[in-house]
């Protein structure tokens, strides 16, 4: 209803603005001044270029303002912070640069309209300000292109610390599945031919580092801990995207891609944080990587350290659940004498 009175309250602007000028034109010929050059229409024109100026950048002003309620929370990892920071201060740039180079334009056109007897000046160059209105946005610019430099180098660069938890992430069309290394926190060695319908990760059970990882139905991430992501594609390219945590990565097909980063606020926190009772964080994918792309999106919880650390133990190894699968795949394959005894004894205990 509003979105209709607003649509005809702008017709009805329109439409006066309209009658205005053909009666500017009716007086004209009555007062037998329509022989000059410098018609109402003129100064109108003139008048309509900044009024419109000023009332589109209201508009949107005001429509910024009501689209603030549905930005992100707060980021809840260390280098979200320092993307947001970069984010809003280019945005600050880029606006106040937008509003002065076009108030100045509109304005301009306003003030320089067409008068009777008014000569324009010839006024080929002038270097001063071509020299200032280069310099100075190549000096901005570069300061912004540096500062965004180091933030990435201090992003992706860092080196990988000891006591970080290492996550591996898999996206096929159209699901996520992660696996965690287990007790041992080494991962099982993998080969995309060993993919069937039950080991979707294609893991090696010849590898006896393989028999105690898990993959959970929901990514747990303990809060304060730096977390490593190491992150893979089966079919067409997949994008891991946690915006609450500014962290997006592609997934690629055939080549691992990696992401560092730190959780600070757990999912409890960021519901008080954010008034919302049911806040869940998600892992999405921001890859249009088929028909079923919508379904790709799975539940994130950040816990205490301590809450985490239960949780982890508590997991049940996948070839613990699968165990009969597991066993044939090794006595088909070769041997892996270690990871059978330790699967047997699990059986009898
Ligand atoms: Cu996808």
């Amino acid at each position: 209803m509003l979105k209709l009175l607003i649509g005809l309250g702008v017709l009805l602007v329109l439409f006066v603005l309209f009658l205005l000028f053909r009666l500017g034109g009716t007086v004209s010929v009555v007062k037998g001044t329509h022989k000059k050059r410098e018609t109402s229409a003129n100064n109108i024109n003139a008048f309509l270029l900044p009024f419109f100026f000023i009332v589109g950048l209201a508009a949107v002003f005001w429509y910024n303002g009501h689209l603030a309620e549905h930005f992100l929370p707060e980021s809840a990892s260390e280098h979200g912070h320092w993307t947001d920071e970069l984010f809003w201060v280019t945005t600050a740039i880029i606006s106040l640069v937008f509003v002065l180079t076009n108030g100045v334009l509109f304005y301009f056109a306003y003030r320089y309209r067409f008068r009777e007897g008014n000569k324009a000046t010839f006024y080929p160059e002038n270097n001063k300000l071509e020299i200032i209105w280069t310099v100075i946005p190549a000096i901005v610019l570069t300061l912004l292109v540096l500062a965004g430099l180091r933030t990435w180098g201090k992003i992706m660069l860092s080196d990988i610390p000891e006591n970080a938890l290492q996550i591996e992430i898999k996206g096929k069309q159209f699901a996520w599945e992660v696996r965690y290394p287990g007790k041992d926190n080494e991962f099982g060695a993998y080969d995309f031919r060993l993919i069937d319908a039950t080991n979707q990760f294609g893991v090696d059970f010849l590898d006896k580092n393989a028999m105690d990882d898990f993959m959970p139905r929901k990514i747990y991430l303990p809060k304060g801990r730096p977390v490593f992501l190491r992150i893979r594609a089966v079919d067409v390219l997949h994008s891991v995207f946690m915006p609450h945590f500014r962290l997006k990565m592609d997934a690629v097909p055939g080549m691992e891609t990696q992401f560092l980063f730190t959780p600070t606020i757990t999912t409890e926190e960021m519901r008080t944080k954010t008034g919302n009772p049911e806040f869940d964080y998600e892992l999405a994918c921001t890859e249009i990587c088929g028909r079923g792309h919508f379904a790709m999106r799975m539940e994130i919880v950040v816990v205490e350290e301590s809450e985490f650390d239960k949780w982890y133990t508590e997991q049940t190894p996948w070839a613990e659940s699968n165990m009969d699968y597991v066993k044939e795949a090794i006595q088909k394959r070769g041997t892996n004498q270690a990871g059978l005894k330790k699967l047997e004894n699990k059986k009898s205990s």
